[in-house]
Parts: structure tokens; C-alpha cells; sequence
């Protein structure tokens, strides 16, 4: 018999869902719901909220709640085997914050299956909207935690990151300081992870390693809350916050408001979910050091395994529990794609002409270097946003085109020194990842193979996954990880990107001198 097990993916804007088998190694049924098309009655875009401050984002939590209504109606629908699922867990975007009032859990433990969830839900939130990843309105919380804490690098090196704007500690600070009245009334604070597993469960359910190391609240090497940490967060916060508890724990059984509304199998297993990244490690197979992540996005992200904590003194990158039980590391570039289109737009060219431009000029671009932050930076930290080009002249298309490609793969290798993992193979994904001509420049300046992976569902991927691993171990069976994802997450055949000896050796030059020109840079600031 198929041994089946589901993943979802609550992100920014969508909920993705997964199922598996895991014998047979297929995926058997995925699909997606985006909030703002399908829930176009809480008034989301992109899955948020905007009000008159740009640095405010919020996101209804209820609106998740719904989505996960109509998207079990519709597996239900598609004739999904939801009798026949053996184990559930979830990703949800990292960071945000849900607050409940003291009615959460017992509205959670009694859900009414002949009401849809959102009625059952609606009374339990003692703030109607969460605050999520891309709110960036704590400026003054961060600076009073990381003072509290003992400065940047103590911080990072007690929570496994420098305070962050979007990470929850800070934002539940500011709860507190802005609205005491609403904080008093909170009597569990979740994150959407451990939320939306509450109601899988129908319990409140405990915040994992992986997403709790994104709250700047908790102990990074022992993985409990951190006293000093809570204090300079906010009044009676343990009180508020559950357990923590490793990514493979089985809170219990799912729900009977799922089985008597869609026909689950009511022995089915509900797992602690994670957090997407490190659910993400896992759909990609990043299971052991030596093979990195780079994500071509709005942001650009590289993130990896990594075995023992290392912790970024600077304070750039972070360091997250990994489902494995071992570690993760992810470092954040804001001016992704957008710096990209920038400098395409600027010489009015298409992809095409953009392509042909980048390679007709060489590479290490006799020595031309441009420092794009077309945006805020966050690593490095770049307050105001400002382009300097060195040995560059503005008038060469083929010159700048090829100068922010390489000081992109430039500034992620500098700044990922910090991880002492040098790359054996390096998994490319996100929408410029299809780009070959990019993925040459990743090659040479990391010296390294660069393989492409499809990425799209890797989290809600990655949760099933870990269903699979958790389900195992609660019945006392050790499967390794290596088995774990074997069959589902191979690289795309015929993709790889070798390096070029001479190219590799240019850039091993000038990675030097474009780390003494950022230095430079930002010391003006
Ligand atoms: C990671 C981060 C984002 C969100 C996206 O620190 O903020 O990657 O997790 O959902």
C-alpha cells in the first residue's frame, strides 16, 4: 500500500500543498492557493496588508485559516486518498507572529466540524492582523535588544543572529511598547508555523529549532527560550510563548474536525512544523556540508547544512536549527533581481541583449567593479541606497552589465566566508536561475559545479518529507536522511555549470579588490 504523507506551505502569498508517496518515491498530488485571488475578501495584496507607513506589513491570520478550509474542500474535490495519509506537517513563512487571546485553546481543541474553520477561529485573536518577514518597522526595538544583549555579536552569538527588524522578538516588542492593551490580552503568541499546526492538531502546538532561531529569542546552541533575551523583549513573555521542541516531534494526532469534515485517516500523525527555510534544506537535499543553495529572487538568498554552530560575528547572516537537528545558515541580499532589471532597463535592453552584452565583455571585466545597491542593502548593511562603479564607465553597456552579475556572486562569496564551508557543488534556483550566463559567473567566482534544481515547492516539499522522517522515528524506526529524500531531490539532468580554471583564477584577484572597495564604501556611509 502507497505510504502517503502531506506537506503544506503557508508562505507570504500562498498556501501550497504537497502529497506523497514515499515508497514509490512520487509526488503524487500538489497544488496552490494564492490568497489574494482566492480570498480577494481580506483585502491582501501579494498576501499583506499596506497601510500609510511603508515600513508596516502585515498579513489576517484568519485568511490562512480559510485557506486551509478551501484548500482540503478542493483535495477532497480531486479525490486526494485523505483516509489514506499517514502523517502531516507543514512550512510556514518565517518569522511572523500570531496573537491569541486565553479562549485559543479551547476553540482549538473543540472545532466544530459542521462550521467552516475561520467561524470556529474568528474569537480567538487578541490582534487582528500578524506582522510578517517583510515588515521592517522595528529599527528602535532591534537597537534596545542588541543592546540588552550585550551588542551585535553577542547577540548573534546567543541567538544565532544579529536583532533583525523582521525577526519576532523585536516585533513583539513593539507590540508591547505600542499596544500594552493587546499584549496584556495575549495569551499565546505563535508563529505562523506553529499556528496553523495548532489547528492541524487541535492543540497549541510547540515552535521548532529551525523556526524559533528566527525570533532572536532563542538559545541557539542549547535551543531553549533565553531568559536574557525574553527579558529584553517584553514583560511575562514566557508565559506566553509554548514549548520549544526538535522538527521530527508528533504534537498527536490530527484534528477530528478534519476527519469528520474531509475524511482524514483519524489515526494520522500532526508534526511540528518548520519554518520554509529549513524545510526548504530539506526538499532540496541539503543534507550534509559541502553543497550550497543560491536562490536567484526578488532577494537573493544562499543558504546550506551546516554540521557544528558557527555563528556570523559581523552579524549579516544567520544561523537557523535545521530539521536534521543540526544547523542551517542563510544570508539574505536584498538587491537581487531588481538590481539586475535595473541595470538591463538602463540600457534598454531585453534578457537577450542583456545575455549577450554580460558575455561579450570578460570576465573580471578588466578590473571594472560596480557596487549595486540600487536598494537599502542588507548585507552588507547599507542604510542608503547608492551605486559606485570603480574603473567603470558608465557609457559601457556590455561593462556594467557584466560588473553587477559579478559583484552580485562577489558580495555572496565574501560574505558567506564566515560559514567555513567551501562549496563542493552549489544548487541554483529562483526565476534567474534559468539564465546560463549567470550561472557561469556563479561557477567561476565560487570555483565551483553549479547545478540547477527546481525550486517551486521545495518547502512544502520539504515538509512532507520531514513527515515521513518524523512518522518513522515516532515509531522508534531510524531511517538516515540520505533516504529520507532519495528520489525526490535530484538536480535537473544535463544542467551543470562547470567552472573555468582561468576565469576562477581572475576572480580569485579580484574578490579582493572588490572586498577592499565595499569596505571603503560603507565606511563613507
Ligand atoms: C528568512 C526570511 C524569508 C522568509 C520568506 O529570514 O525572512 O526567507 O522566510 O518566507
Amino acid at each position: 500500500m502507497a505510504k502517503l504523507f502531506l506537506g503544506l506551505d503557508c508562505s507570504t502569498q500562498s498556501l501550497s500543498v504537497i502529497v506523497i508517496d514515499h515508497d514509490s518515491r512520487q509526488i503524487v498530488y500538489n497544488n496552490s492557493l494564492n490568497f489574494d485571488q482566492a480570498l480577494p475578501h481580506y483585502g491582501t495584496q501579494n498576501g499583506t496588508l499596506r497601510g500609510n507607513d511603508p515600513l508596516v506589513v502585515h498579513s489576517p491570520p484568519l485568511m490562512w485559516v480559510e485557506a486551509l478550509d478551501t484548500l482540503f474542500a478542493q483535495m477532497k474535490k480531486d479525490d486526494v486518498p485523505l483516509g489514506q495519509l499517514l502523517a502531516i506537517s507543514g512550512s510556514g513563512q518565517q518569522h511572523g507572529s500570531v496573537y491569541l487571546n486565553s479562549c485559543a485553546p479551547v476553540a482549538l481543541a473543540r472545532l466544530n466540524a459542521t462550521k467552516p474553520l475561520a467561524e470556529n477561529l474568528r474569537g480567538v485573536f487578541s490582534r487582528a492582523t500578524s506582522p510578517v518577514w517583510r515588515d521592517s518597522s522595528t529599527g528602535a526595538e532591534c537597537v534596545e535588544i542588541r543592546d540588552a544583549l550585550g551588542g551585535l555579536e553577542a547577540t548573534a552569538q546567543t541567538t544565532g543572529s544579529d536583532a533583525f527588524e523582521r525577526f519576532t522578538g523585536p516585533q513583539i516588542r513593539k507590540f508591547y511598547k505600542t499596544e500594552p492593551d493587546g499584549y496584556a490580552k495575549t495569551a499565546n503568541i505563535a508563529l505562523v508555523s506553529s499556528f496553523m499546526a495548532s489547528i492541524i492538531a487541535g492543540k497549541m502546538a510547540p515552535i521548532d529549532h529551525g523556526d524559533g532561531a528566527g525570533m532572536n529569542l532563542m538559545d541557539i546552541r542549547k535551543r531553549v527560550w533565553h531568559p536574557k533575551a525574553l527579558k529584553a523583549t517584553a514583560p511575562q513573555l514566557r508565559k506566553k510563548l509554548p514549548s520549544l521542541a526538535p522538527s521530527s516531534k508528533v504534537i498527536g494526532n490530527i484534528s477530528s474536525y478534519f476527519v469528520k469534515r474531509y475524511g482524514f485517516n483519524p489515526n494520522a500523525k500532526a508534526l511540528v512544523w518548520s519554518g520554509d527555510n529549513p524545510c526548504s534544506v530539506i526538499g532540496l537535499g541539503l543534507i550534509k556540508e559541502g553543497t550550497l543553495a543560491i536562490s536567484l529572487g526578488t532577494s537573493d538568498t544562499l543558504f546550506g547544512y551546516m554540521r557544528r554552530c558557527r555563528v556570523d560575528e559581523r552579524g549579516e547572516g544567520h544561523v537557523f536549527g535545521a530539521p536534521t537537528g543540526d544547523y542551517m545558515t542563510l544570508i539574505c541580499f536584498r538587491n537581487g533581481s531588481p538590481a539586475r532589471e535595473r541595470v538591463r532597463d538602463m540600457y534598454h535592453l531585453d534578457w537577450r541583449g542583456f545575455n549577450q552584452a554580460l558575455v561579450s565583455a570578460p570576465p573580471g571585466n578588466c578590473g571594472a567593479i560596480i557596487l549595486p545597491w540600487f536598494e537599502a542593502e542588507i548585507v552588507p548593511r547599507v542604510n542608503r541606497p547608492g551605486i559606485h562603479r570603480f574603473d567603470l564607465d558608465p557609457n559601457d553597456v556590455a561593462a556594467n552589465c557584466r560588473a553587477v552579475v559579478e559583484a552580485q556572486m562577489m558580495s555572496m562569496r565574501i560574505h558567506s566566508q564566515w560559514m567555513k564551508v567551501a562549496p563542493k557543488q552549489i544548487y541554483a534556483t529562483g526565476g534567474a536561475s534559468t539564465n546560463t550566463a549567470i550561472l557561469q559567473i556563479m561557477a567561476d567566482v565560487f570555483d565551483s559545479p553549479v547545478l540547477r534544481i527546481e525550486v517551486a515547492k521545495s518547502a512544502a516539499l520539504g515538509a512532507a518529507l520531514r513527515a515521513a522522517h518524523g512518522l518513522l522515528a515516532h515509531s522508534g524506526k531510524k531511517l538516515r536522511w540520505r533516504n529520507v529524500v532519495a528520489g525526490f531531490t535530484n538536480p535537473l539532468p544535463d544542467s551543470e555549470v562547470r567552472p573555468n580554471a582561468t576565469s576562477a583564477r581572475v576572480y580569485g584577484q579580484l574578490v579582493e579588490k572588490y572586498a577592499t572597495r565595499e569596505r571603503e564604501a560603507i565606511k563613507e556611509e
